[in-house]
């Protein structure tokens, strides 16, 4: 299985380094087995995001955690302190989300382009919006082919709500759209370094001028007030679409007539074939696809107790409703209807399923497969690309346990 293989091999990864940190010192053989047992923990969480639930989180590295398949919690809405943390960049001070009002974005590209204040933007309009915040990447660790990258297996997701102004508004109140513009290019406020050339870094994305219809700035997410973690104080947020797309400390709105020019547009987040590097030539990554994972389950080779199981899970359409999530326990020879649960909070967000099944002990493979408005259903396999993006396979997320 190789969810299994991975969190082996970052283990030995860990425990490699600190034996060689064991063996600089003058260590005991106590103190070695306490280093090698600590070594065995994730990583600690960084700063920034010490305010997270370890327990919760499988942790990559600093700028890379991921919400455990069995964390997600039954309450549709992902806990703050539970949600995934994706950073291309190591993020701003904290420093500038102590006055969140005073943060400055500019609107360009369009016909009176303006500076507001986040304090200006609040007075301005409001609007929330539940949506699933996703890395392009979750679930590449299942991609045979072992892109480089995070090795996300379901968690680098999260189904939040997010308030703030709608970007409609404010190109209202700006005059309009330029003539001639195609995309809306947004800015992270991520300093860059000096001496290097920006477009190498820099954190800048496009999306197509007219989603800009459904986007929003916002400053708040299920309720608080936005932590820097997660792109405090303002965030660009595109309901539908790829994590990247959301741009964090967003200092800039343009409507553009180019894609941005940074490397992240132009040639990282796209989808070119094995073995080829990316370039403008290939799809960008935009919209999410339809995809759904078993939560419960929770992990490869687990044991679950024979009788009565719900089976639950998390099933999204991606740019449409979910309408259906079938459930196999059979590695996908058949299938059946689960049922939804909780509220349905619209075509971004994400709904509850589960599946109450008697099972007899055993072996069981099992997964969900998802279906939006527009018709599409998950499929059994991946689309194969070099870096791993937009696997919503349904039989790499498939887990097999065991019921004794
Ligand atoms: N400014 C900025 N915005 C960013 C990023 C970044 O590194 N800098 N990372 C992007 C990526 S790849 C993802 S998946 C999401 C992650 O959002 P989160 O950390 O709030 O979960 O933010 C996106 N927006
Ligand atoms: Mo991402």
């Amino acid at each position: 299985m190789k969810p299994t293989n991975l969190s082996r091999r970052h283990a030995m990864l860990r425990a490699g380094g600190a034996l060689s940190l064991a063996s600089i010192g003058t260590l005991t053989p106590i103190s070695k087995a306490l280093a090698a047992s600590e070594s065995k923990d994730a990583p600690s969480l960084p700063d920034y995001a010490s305010w997270k639930n370890p327990d919760a989180l499988i942790i990559h590295s600093a700028n890379t955690m991921e919400t455990k398949r069995g964390a997600f919690g039954d309450g549709l809405i992902t806990p703050l302190d539970r949600l995934f943390v994706r950073n291309n960049l190591n993020p701003p001070s904290e420093e500038i989300t102590e006055d969140p009002d005073s943060w400055e974005i500019r609107i360009e590209g369009v016909k009176n382009p303006t500076t507001f204040t986040v304090g200006e933007l609040k007075r301005m309009g409001l609007e929330s919006v539940p949506m699933i915040l996703q890395c392009s990447g979750n679930g590449r660790g299942y991609f045979p082919s072992e892109p480089s990258g995070t090795q996300w297996t379901v968690g680098a997701a999260g189904c939040v709500i997010f308030t703030g102004i709608p970007v409609k508004k404010l190109i209202e109140a700006t005059g309009g759209i330029a003539d001639g513009m195609k995309y809306m290019t947004s800015t992270g406020g991520e300093e860059i370094p000096e001496g290097i050339d920006p477009d190498t870094v820099k954190v800048e994305r496009s999306v197509p001028a007219e989603i800009s219809d459904r986007a929003l700035l916002a400053w708040e997410i299920n309720g608080v007030p936005l932590p820097l973690a997660h792109g405090g104080p303002l965030r660009l947020v595109v309901p539908g679409f790829t994590g990247v797309n959301s741009i964090k400390y967003v200092k800039q709105v343009a409507f553009t007539e180019d894609q941005s020019s940074a490397n992240i547009q132009q040639n990282s987040y796209r989808m070119a074939p094995l073995g080829e590097k990316g370039s403008p030539e290939y799809d960008s990554v935009w919209e999410m696809p339809v995809k759904s994972w078993v939560t419960q389950p929770s992990e490869p080779d687990q044991t679950l107790k024979s009788g009565l199981v719900q089976i639950k899970g998390l099933a999204m359409g991606g740019n449409s409703d979910v309408t259906g999530v079938e459930v196999s326990v059979d590695g996908g020879d058949t299938w059946h209807e689960a049922k939804f649960v909780g509220p349905d909070l619209g075509p971004y967000a994400w709904r509850q399923f589960v599946y109450p099944v008697e099972l007899e002990p055993g072996k069981y493979e099992v997964t969900s497969r998802a279906t939006n408005a527009d018709g599409q259903t998950q499929p059994k396999e991946r689309m194969e690309n070099n870096r791993g993006y937009l696997n919503n396979s349904w039989h790499d997320h498939m887990l097999s346990i065991t019921v004794a």
